[in-house]
């Protein structure tokens, strides 16, 4: 992996990232949980443009398990998805899917949630797994505790965490895989400078921002990166992991945030929210019933080329599978462009205005 910043406007930062292919950054992961977006054609993915994407170790290893995908000779032959592949290490997977585990300095143990059989994740057994995917980011194991204002009990988590990350910093990783640290500690502002400093000294090709989106305010996650932010490396690709909504990745970018992933725009497509610039639409609401016009005018992507609100509202209505396949089309499409305008304009050196007028523009709810 090789990461060069290019040019900054604001503190945003234009970068690019080199795996299978070149990419630039700021950038959004679609979310492929099974190693494929959720009613989407690997292909499909490409065509929007993404050339990057995130799976989960958690639930590969599950099913079908290691040993079939390594047969194939990694993630990207068992999928045939033609881009590169971040996988999240079940850090977070395990605390937010198992009814069962216990975290000790060795790992964590852990119930499945599809057969109830117990498994143990320790740092290095997670990245020997993520090496056998072939991924082409693998992330170290950390605990993503739930939000708490109890500081002894995210403290406890942390020094956890910290452990795992220098032990997962010193295993060799193979040439085809980078591996990025994870910065934890809640809404604490010396938890996190502390974590942020150490998972900076350690030998990682990129480093994450975890523990964010978990019940915070809105206001508590912008502090916590802003304030985060000052004490990583400028030569290292820095990722908000589970960020979020266009506005979140915006203002995350306004702080120097270079990747992104969340399910937000795919299984808000699925339950027939669609994003725009001027707010969400229900496709579901009887306003749109006979509505002719495409769901977004500004939208050049297949579904908004081709189908109108109504007919959109039909399928959904009727649970057509196609709908599915539609909407996220849109909603992925939506994020793309997105990352597209916010990439030129940092080049044009407009970031901060573009940021206001986006922010501004962009109504809250759903219509
Ligand atoms: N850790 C890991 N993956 C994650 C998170 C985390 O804290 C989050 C937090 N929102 C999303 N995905 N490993
Ligand atoms: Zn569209």
């Amino acid at each position: 992996m090789e990461f060069k910043c290019l040019k900054t406007s604001d503190n945003a930062r234009l970068s690019l990232l080199w795996l299978k292919d070149e990419i630039e950054l700021p950038a959004f992961m679609p979310v492929g949980t099974q190693g494929i977006v959720k009613a989407l054609l690997p292909d499909t993915l490409i065509d929007i443009g993404y050339k990057l994407m995130l799976s989960n170790t958690y639930h590969l290893y599950l099913r079908p398990g290691v040993e079939i995908i390594e047969a194939f000779g990694g993630l990207h032959k068992f999928t045939n998805f033609k881009g590169s592949i971040l996988t999240d290490s079940g850090g977070f997977q395990v605390f937010s899917l198992s009814d069962l585990r216990k975290v000790t300095q060795e790992g964590v143990v852990f119930k499945s949630h599809i057969d109830g059989s117990y498994h143990l994740f320790t740092p290095e057994k997670v990245l020997d797994i993520q090496f056998r995917f072939k991924s082409d980011i693998a992330m170290v194991l950390d605990e993503c505790p739930a939000y708490s204002l109890d500081k002894s009990f995210v403290e406890k988590s942390l020094n956890i965490t910290l452990n795992w990350a220098k032990r997962s910093s010193v295993i060799k990783r193979p040439p085809h895989t980078a591996v990025f640290g994870i910065v934890q500690g809640g809404v604490f502002e010396d938890l996190r400078k502390k974590s942020a400093l150490e998972i900076a000294g350690m030998d990682f090709d990129g480093i994450a921002i975890g523990g964010l989106s978990v019940g915070e305010s809105t206001q508590e996650m912008y502090d916590t990166v802003a304030s985060v932010m000052q004490y990583l490396p400028e030569d290292k690709p820095r990722y908000a992991m589970g960020v979020g909504r266009p506005e979140d990745i915006v203002r995350l970018v306004g702080f120097g945030v270079d990747m992104f992933d969340c399910v937000m725009p795919t299984r808000n497509a699925r339950n027939g929210y669609l994003f725009t610039d001027f707010g969400n639409i229900n496709i579901k609401n009887a306003a749109y019933a006979k509505d002719e016009s495409p769901i977004d005018e500004n939208c050049d992507c297949y579904t908004c080329k081709n189908y109108s609100r109504a007919f959109l509202r039909h399928l959904y209505k009727s649970k057509e599978l196609s709908f599915y396949t539609l909407a996220t089309i849109h909603n992925l499409s939506y994020y793309y462009n997105l990352m597209q305008r916010i990439g030129q304009a940092i080049k044009n050196n407009s970031f901060a205005e573009f940021s206001k007028s986006f922010l501004d523009k962009r109504k809250y709810g759903y219509s």
